[in-house]
């Protein structure tokens, strides 16, 4: 099974990044984490996306706050899928990293989620390698179902208390 190489700029990050850690390990997806920042690491950086195929990675996670160009500076090195998470950092709530992430040049892409939605960064990889692997696509079925099944028994509850 193919990899999912989760990439963040900071360990400051890390509280955000966690919950794509967590969500991957329910799925039993595959997984390697770096601290890696586009701009006070900008090789290893280059060196992670350029190899990230031969490494065995099916796509990536890019998590970044501030000026977010993480995401699209992986994405510039590899054909792989780039999922990019931007990090609600200390000033602008983190509509600066939604848009240094989302807006990508025309070639390039970059799958924005929303600011912090980490738990659906996870789940798009493990969509994209569900293509290919039956058992992810049938976790995320059983897992879409108990979701479903939580909501409506707060249904349940709201109707018999209210
Ligand atoms: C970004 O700058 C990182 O992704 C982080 O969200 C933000 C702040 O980094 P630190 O100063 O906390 O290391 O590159």
């Amino acid at each position: 099974m193919k990899k999912v190489g989760i990439v963040m700029g900071s360990d400051s990050d890390l509280p955000i990044v966690q919950k794509a850690v967590d969500t991957l390990k329910s799925l039993d997806i595959p997984y390697e984490v770096h601290i890696y920042s586009a701009h006070r690491t900008p090789v290893e950086t280059r060196d992670f996306a350029v190899n990230a195929r031969a490494n065995g990675f099916g796509a990536i996670i890019a998590a970044a706050g501030m000026a977010a160009h993480l995401a699209g500076a992986i994405a510039a090195n590899t054909t792989l899928p780039v999922i990019g998470i931007p990090c609600k950092g200390p000033v602008l709530d983190g509509i600066d990293a939604l848009l240094s992430t989302v807006q990508m040049p025309s070639g390039i892409p970059v799958a924005t989620v929303a600011i912090n939605g980490a738990v659906n960064a996870a789940l798009l990889c493990a969509q994209i390698l569900g293509v290919s692997e039956p058992s992810i696509a049938e976790k995320l079925d059983a897992k879409r179902a108990a979701d479903a099944a939580k909501v409506l028994e707060k249904d349940r509850e709201l109707a018999q208390n209210l």
